[in-house]
């Protein structure tokens, strides 16, 4: 009851504003008179932060006396984005806060926007381990979130020409309010070096890593404001640092110069995010960091058993779970091992029972180029011990359970192996990850689905228990309350705010689709989310566009399977029809792209230029007349995502099937009452299952189909020949026309063509331009159209991550729920 009347007394417009302006004057040491407007965003979060840490110590002390088993989360990505407006909504003081600032003077909406993003991932993947943080505190989820302190997040995007060109994003440059320095708890991690067999007195052997390089692990850590709950979780993340002992011995060899370039050299391992989404590179410094981070991640948690409880170990998987976020944390298996054999002196047995308890794995992907594999030459250079544990699990397993499935049988083991033998040698990831853990699941039903039936196959014949589902979801709170406060009062007005929390409410929203002055209501805060859209669009990209038009939005990472060059393609053609027929009676409409390409990633780039160069011409062109707009948004990320997703009419869900293990961002768009357009891929599938095939515009090859055309032996000439709509698009666009240079999209040509179209666009353009004609005669009936939109917004209430994460903690790690 005090801590209530606590919060209360914090959290009054008073309170607020006596913390903000000690901040200014105190800790930033600005007079409130000259104070910049980045002095007033750092002194308002800081006052949030102050109200929050005093949460997160609580939910820390009460998870540590009631002895509760904890979720470890392992990522090496979160984009979190900015957290202000996030925490001030969770933590229920938006009001306050905003009435506080403007007795001040100040216009909180704007110093919101100040704020960086925090861009510590690329894409699907970490912002599902954010939404994913935002769930475990919100649904009372003992949880700490692992991951690594980049000092650069993934590259700002800017075009030159209409060509990508990329520049480091230096988020912390000016510090942040947000993360607390923890060096008590600093970390010591070992790499390189060698393995020494040595005795016992008793002639038994043991192994030590010798002679190794040193780093230090510095934590920083984030509070994790969860919705209407006083859970607060934290995101660990670990900072490489120099071994200070090494660089004494160094300096007192006279060696200053040498031993700061070594310190240099150390804080290069957390510098900078890998920016390659879905695609496995095999750098030393990506293992390095790897490493680094599930190393810290791993003391950690160790430490914390060892310090609350006297607990023999076979109780640590009753105090610790930990999830791997696809492979890339996956040394964490060697790692646990090398911790209980070589250092704590357990038998391997009983380790390896350990391990496999305390870890379970998520598999993002089925893209054979994004399954890491590590060259075994490398990881015995980098982790000459853990390399060893790895062959021992892989001999304890090849000898035993699979030899004793399939016995004498060759084949099978070279497909089970932990080892890839051909081609020189490569350590398996996602093997080792199945078998180091007692759980592994896909991220969609068809996702799971084929996981089991054509990733591995054999590992599921041998242990079909380990594998399960966990679709996919995405946090209510950003993705609606944050971003579309206005639909977001609408819906509490109409239903209650019991939504927010348990989003199987939603579906009470459903029959207000047949409410017409509803229906009004709902377009109107469509419309202001397109007219300030358009502002954005006039700011970023110098064109104006109709906020009459239809907003038909593709936003995701650039890559061929996610098909933006299929989009691409039918614009074209249109463009080409309104040439031919200046008369064209066609729905006005506005094609908008947001993505990043991998910066090595030859082909993407090349796409990104034919848009922009497509976009320049059309834009332009007045024949057109305004019928046609094309924008490529730059840098997108999750802030701008907050203002695309409320304004998109048009959902773009296009990739081949079976290709996108499940996609978030076709489940934000519904949410916010856009409707899809998409093949059964991924968790298209399951949207599908819930608005209702009358609500969403479903085309293309099944994954059955695909499977049986490339057996048939596709063939894109085929296409090109039999559709003159379509030969005439690419030759249009890869002639001199849009750039001046008939050469410029050759590459873009000839992957479809010449080498073969790997992603079946050819073979699902006709059906998409099809697709792309009903959409078109549907936006015209605007009640009818209104009425598909209010359904998706209503009947998607499965995609919160708030029941993914039950379901984790329910199935997965037996997670108690615990109110703080
Ligand atoms: F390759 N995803 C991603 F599987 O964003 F590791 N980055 C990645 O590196 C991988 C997957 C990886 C995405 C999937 O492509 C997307 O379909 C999924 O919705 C998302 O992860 C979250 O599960």
């Amino acid at each position: 009851m005090e801590a209530l009347a606590n919060c209360a007394v914090l959290n009054t417009t008073d309170s607020l504003k006596l913390s903000i302006t000690n901040h200014l004057r105190f800790t930033l040491g600005a007079y409130i008179e000259t104070a910049s407007e980045n002095d007033w965003y750092v002194a308002t979060s800081l006052a949030v932060r102050d109200r929050v840490m005093e949460r997160a110590t609580q939910s820390r002390r009460q998870h540590r006396a009631q002895g509760v088993r904890r979720v470890h989360y392992l990522s090496l990505e979160y984009l979190m984005g900015r957290l202000l407006e996030n925490n001030l909504r969770n933590a229920g003081i938006y009001d306050t806060a905003k009435q506080a600032l403007s007795e001040m003077g100040k216009d909180l909406d704007a110093l919101v926007q100040k704020e960086p993003d925090m861009g510590l991932g690329n894409g699907g993947l970490g912002r599902l381990a954010a939404c994913f943080m935002d769930s475990l505190s919100t649904m009372d989820l003992p949880a700490i979130g692992y991951g690594i302190h980049y000092e650069f997040g993934l590259f700002r995007q800017e075009f030159v020409n209409g060509k990508q060109v990329e520049h480091p994003d230096a988020w912390m440059r000016d510090g942040s309010p947000w993360k607390i320095a923890r060096p008590s708890y600093r970390q010591t991690v070992h790499l390189y070096g060698q393995v020494i067999q040595k005795f016992d007195e008793f002639g038994q052997p043991h192994h030590e890593w010798m002679d190794t390089k040193c780093l230090l692990g510095l934590p920083w850590d984030i509070p994790i404001v969860g919705y209407d709950s006083n859970t607060v979780n934290v995101l660990r993340l670990w900072q490489a640092q120099a071994d200070e002992d090494f660089n004494f011995k160094v300096f007192n060899e006279g060696s200053y110069i040498e031993a700061l370039r070594e310190k240099a050299i150390a804080e290069t391992v957390s510098k900078v995010l890998y920016p390659n989404d879905a695609t496995e590179s095999g750098k030393e410094l990506r293992l390095v960091q790897q490493y680094f981070f599930v190393a810290c991640s791993l003391a950690d948690i160790v430490r914390r058993f060892k310090g609350g409880y006297t607990l023999p170990w076979s109780e640590f998987p009753s105090k610790a779970a930990v999830q791997l976020n696809d492979t890339h944390p996956a040394v964490a298996i060697p790692e646990l091992m090398r911790i209980l054999v070589d250092e704590e002196k357990l038998e391997w047995s009983q380790a390896w029972d350990i391990c496999q308890k305390t870890f379970s794995y998520t598999n993002h992907t089925l893209l054979p180029e994004a399954l890491e594999t590590w060259s075994v030459a490398l990881f015995e250079r980098v982790l000459p011990r853990h390399l060893q544990i790895i062959y021992e699990i892989n001999r304890r397993f090849l000898e035993g359970d699979v030899e004793a499935r399939w016995p004498g049988d060759g084949e099978k083991k070279r497909h089970l192996s932990l080892i890839e033998e051909s081609g020189g040698k490569k350590v398996r990831m996602a093997h080792l990850s199945v078998l180091g853990s007692h759980a592994t699941n896909g991220v969609a039903a068809l996702h799971t689905r084929l996981l089991c039936e054509r990733l591995f196959p054999e590992f599921f014949e041998l242990y079909p228990d380990r594998f399960l589902n966990l679709t996919n979801g995405v946090t209510f709170r950003r993705w609606l309350d944050v971003c579309n406060p206005e639909l977001s009062s609408l819906i509490t007005e109409s239903i209650g705010s019991g939504w927010l929390k348990d989003s199987s409410k939603l579906i009470q929203l459903d029959r207000f689709a047949d409410d017409a002055s509803f229906r009004e209501k709902f377009h109107a805060i469509k419309r202001g989310h397109k007219v300030r859209l358009a502002k954005i669009i006039q700011d970023s990209c110098g064109v104006s566009v109709s906020p009459d038009a239809l907003f038909d939005v593709q936003i995701k990472r650039l890559h061929e399977y996610k098909r933006q060059h299929l989009n691409l393609l039918h614009i074209v053609s249109l463009y080409r029809k309104i040439i031919a027929n200046p008369n064209l009676d066609i729905t006005p409409r506005v094609f908008i792209f947001g993505a990043k390409a991998a910066p090595g990633y030859y082909l993407a780039k090349n796409i990104i230029h034919a848009i922009n160069a497509v976009a320049a011409k059309v834009n332009h062109d007045p024949r057109v007349d305004g019928r046609l707009k094309v924008i490529y948004i730059p840098n997108y990320g999750v802030s701008i995502a907050e203002r695309i997703i409320p304004a998109a009419d048009l959902s773009e869900q296009i990739s081949t099937a079976g290709k996108e293990a499940s996609g978030t961002g076709n489940m934000k768009l519904a949410l916010n009452g856009a409707l899809t357009i998409g093949t059964l891929d991924g968790a298209n599938v399951e949207i599908l299952e819930e608005v209702g095939p009358e609500n969403i515009f479903i085309f293309g090859l099944t994954v059955e189909e695909v499977t049986e055309l490339n057996a048939r032996g596709y063939n894109p000439w085929d296409y090109y020949n039999a559709s003159e709509e379509l030969r005439l698009s690419i030759d249009w666009l890869a002639s001199d026309y849009f750039t001046g240079n008939q050469d410029e999209f050759k590459p873009l040509r000839d992957s479809l063509l010449s080498h073969g179209d790997p992603f079946l666009v050819m073979a699902d353009y006709d059906k998409y331009a099809a697709s792309q004609a009903e959409v078109d005669k549907a936006y015209r009936d605007q009640a009818h159209w209104q009425k598909m939109a209010i359904h998706n917004t209503a009947r998607v209430g499965k995609f919160s991550s708030d029941r993914t994460i039950l379901e984790y903690a329910k199935n997965v790690w037996k997670l108690p729920q615990v109110q703080v």
